[in-house]
């Protein structure tokens, strides 16, 4: 057997300058759902994520609390481990910043571009915004009525004079446009891409790439008193978690270059301008895609402490159930747009697709095996064109999941698979096969024969979003463990008649609001 192709992904690194949020969540569980695809589509997958520890931000949060920057990281990088435990993340690694591999790593890819001569020692003067740990040109920020001064992502500014080690970004800006022209994948969506673009395009300054003025960072080799720049030691994060850089023949090092790295909106101009001109700059190989997936919205306004609707994913998950979470925001929001959700959404979700959709198809059908069948999947008869032609959607389903989520629109991926069970509710109860077994049972057999075979391909498909649901759904149809993985789909897993089912149990209960009782 051939082995396995390789495929890395990763989400951003988070701040764990505070407890994570919904929007940690949601990057969470859509890069989680894309690991496990790739995973269930047979691929050697390495799936990554971790916090993102030092820098100014973290710095100044912690000595607001009155502690040292290394407890709050470690405090609230428990907190976010615990939240992929509480998401069923599926991924391989967690990787903090301040571990002595990341270190490590960071010291030899500075080395690199140093070596390049790419580094040069000068002196900064500009605009910074701690909230983004970005640096901004005068022309991007603008003084607000309230003659605070605020960056493009509406954060206050401060102006910054130190001296800094520099990186020749502006050398780069032929090798990037080249790049991107080259590589149409290399960023998502295209709006984004567009907007990097035109970026780079309107020149690109050399950049900052080191700090004096506070200490909580990884040393500059050579000069102690800098710091790097956070985005350089974050950024660097994909490669020191594969080994690549210290040890190309380590066991890890095979994933470099990352298929993925999914990240949100605000990021893009670091994942896609700073990062590969890093990376060209140390010689090492580059990412093959930059996907950034939007914001959520609360119930259509930014989330901001300040509102009060900043959601805990705990609070959400414990209320609606973590798969029902997981799919709302898979298939509710289009990925790479903004998405906006309230409970009023999610409930219409739970009880439209879930309760109301797949759940109620596999009770169904399932019991009336069940009750009719002598408890086992039936002997199916010839099967007529309409069993042909559900079966064959059914059967060319994979294909279709695989371009959508190529191209990271997992939502569009999503409705396909949601699509097979509105097709297959038509075709239940257009053979109404509850009528047929009075008349015909041998049919009525084949009928829910059908059916039960494509809730099977159906739940299989549907685990990369719903892993606990789907693995449910999968029990109930008795598809053995060994043939749950996407090579099982169509002809090759088919259902083995004769094979005992136990009476189904409700895998998606409706969701019943609490304050109206609706
Ligand atoms: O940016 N909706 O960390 P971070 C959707 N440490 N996604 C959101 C969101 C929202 N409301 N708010 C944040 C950082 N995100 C850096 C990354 S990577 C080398 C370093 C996303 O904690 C955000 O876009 O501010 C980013 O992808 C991730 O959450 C972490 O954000």
């Amino acid at each position: 057997m051939p082995d396995k192709l390789p495929y890395y992904i990763t989400t951003a690194i988070s701040y764990p300058n505070g407890k994570p949020h919904i929007g940690h969540a949601y990057e969470l569980i859509a890069t989680d759902a894309m690991a496990r695809f790739q995973r269930l589509d047979g691929r050697d997958v390495f799936f990554l994520t971790g916090t993102d520890e030092h820098g100014q931000k973290m710095q100044q949060t912690a000595r607001a609390e009155g502690i040292d920057p290394s407890e709050l990281a470690e405090r609230n990088s428990n907190e976010f481990r615990e939240m992929g435990r509480l998401l069923n993340a599926s991924n391989d690694d967690f990787i903090r910043t301040t571990e002595p591999r990341h270190h490590e790593a960071c010291r030899e890819i500075w080395n690199r571009m140093a070596d390049n001569g790419d580094i040069y020692k000068d002196s900064y003067a500009g605009w910074y915004s701690v909230r983004d740990e970005a640096f901004y040109q005068e022309g991007e920020t603008e003084v607000r009525d309230d003659g605070v001064r605020y960056g493009p992502q509406g954060t206050p500014v401060e102006w910054v004079e130190e001296e800094s080690y520099f990186f020749k970004l502006s050398a780069y800006e032929e090798k990037l446009l080249k790049h991107y022209s080259d590589k149409p994948d290399f960023i998502g969506p295209a709006e984004r891409r567009n907007e990097v673009i035109s970026f780079v395009k309107s020149g690109l300054k050399d950049l900052s790439i080191s700090r004096t003025t506070f200490d909580w960072g990884i040393k500059v080799p050579n000069d102690p008193a800098h710091v790097m720049y956070v985005w350089v030691d974050a950024l660097t994060n994909y490669v020191t978690a594969t080994g690549y850089l210290t040890d190309k023949n380590g066991p890890r090092a095979k994933y470099w270059p990352a298929d993925a790295h999914i990240i949100g909106k605000d990021i893009i101009r670091f994942h896609a301008v700073y990062w590969p001109a890093f990376l060209m700059s140390a010689g090492l190989p580059l990412p093959k895609r930059v996907f950034a997936h939007g914001f959520l919205l609360n119930k259509g306004e930014k989330m901001s402490k300040s509102l009060g609707n900043v959601v805990d994913p705990v609070n959400l998950v414990n209320h609606f159930g973590l798969d029902q979470v997981r799919y709302f925001f898979l298939r509710e929001v289009s990925f790479g747009q903004d998405g906006s959700y309230s409970e009023e959404a999610i409930g219409t979700r739970i009880n439209a697709d879930l309760a109301n959709g797949i759940g109620n198809l596999a009770s169904r059908s399932l019991s009336m095996i069940v009750k009719n069948c002598d408890g086992k999947i039936p002997e199916p008869g010839e099967f007529s064109e309409e069993d042909r032609a559900i079966l064959a959607s059914a059967d060319s389903l994979l294909e279709t999941c695989r371009e959508e989520m190529e191209k990271q629109l997992i939502h569009r991926a999503v409705a396909a698979v949601i699509g097979l069970v509105s097709e297959t509710d038509r075709y239940f109860a257009g053979q109404a096969p509850w009528a047929l077994k009075k008349t015909d049972p041998e049919r009525m057999a084949t009928v829910l024969y059908v059916t039960a075979e494509i809730v099977r391909q159906i739940a299989i498909l549907l685990q990369p979003y719903m892993p606990d649901a789907s693995a449910k759904l999968l029990d109930l149809v008795a598809a053995p463990a060994d043939k749950r993985d996407f090579s099982s789909l169509g002809e090759a897993g088919r259902l083995v008649p004769g094979t005992v089912l136990d009476a189904p149990t409700p895998v998606f209960p409706r969701y019943v609001a609490p304050e109206t009782g609706a």
